[in-house]
């Protein structure tokens, strides 16, 4: 059961600036977390980041057949790419959307998501622990797909 964690473009940045908005944790803080809790679930997780789209792009065709499920913060482009959109629509592996801030609460050209009318649901607003939820639900999911094989 094998779980693939994407990030999004800057999310490298996390700890470094702006810690009032995305707080202190790093992106390896967030990676360890989520390493112990899929030991903790009983699924194995990878982890990928990039700042550029066609990477995201080929990082979710190339998850078909690997992954059975995918948690994507997509930065930015969660607002922007409808690329990100049809690739995570044509591969049909579960996904979920994360991200670290409520975006419904910021600004009005983050409220909406390219991303949210393909996952399967979006976890917004808990700052690392959106993270740790979304990761729940992605093992869930799975579990319940390999009972129904
Ligand atoms: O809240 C989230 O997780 C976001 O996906 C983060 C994106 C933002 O564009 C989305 O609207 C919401 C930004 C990620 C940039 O992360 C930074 C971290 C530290 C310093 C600067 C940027």
């Amino acid at each position: 059961m094998k779980i693939l964690v994407i990030h999004g473009p800057n999310l490298n940045l996390l700890g470094k600036r702006e810690p009032e908005i995305y707080g202190t944790f790093t992106l390896s803080d967030i990676n360890n977390r989520l390493s112990t809790l899929a030991a903790e679930l009983g699924v194995e997780v990878s982890f990928f980041q990039s700042n550029h789209e066609g990477e995201l792009v080929q990082k979710i065709q190339d998850a078909m057949g690997v992954y059975q499920a995918i948690v994507i913060n997509p930065g930015a482009y969660t607002h922007t790419s409808v690329a990100l959109r049809d690739a995570i629509s044509s591969t049909a592996i579960p996904t979920i959307e994360t991200h670290i801030s409520n975006i419904y609460r910021r600004e009005d050209f983050r409220k909406h998501s390219y991303i949210s009318g393909v996952a399967v649901g979006q976890i917004a607003g808990f700052g690392l622990d959106s993270y740790l939820l979304a990761l729940r639900a992605a093992a869930s999911l799975v579990k319940d797909d390999a009972k129904k094989q």
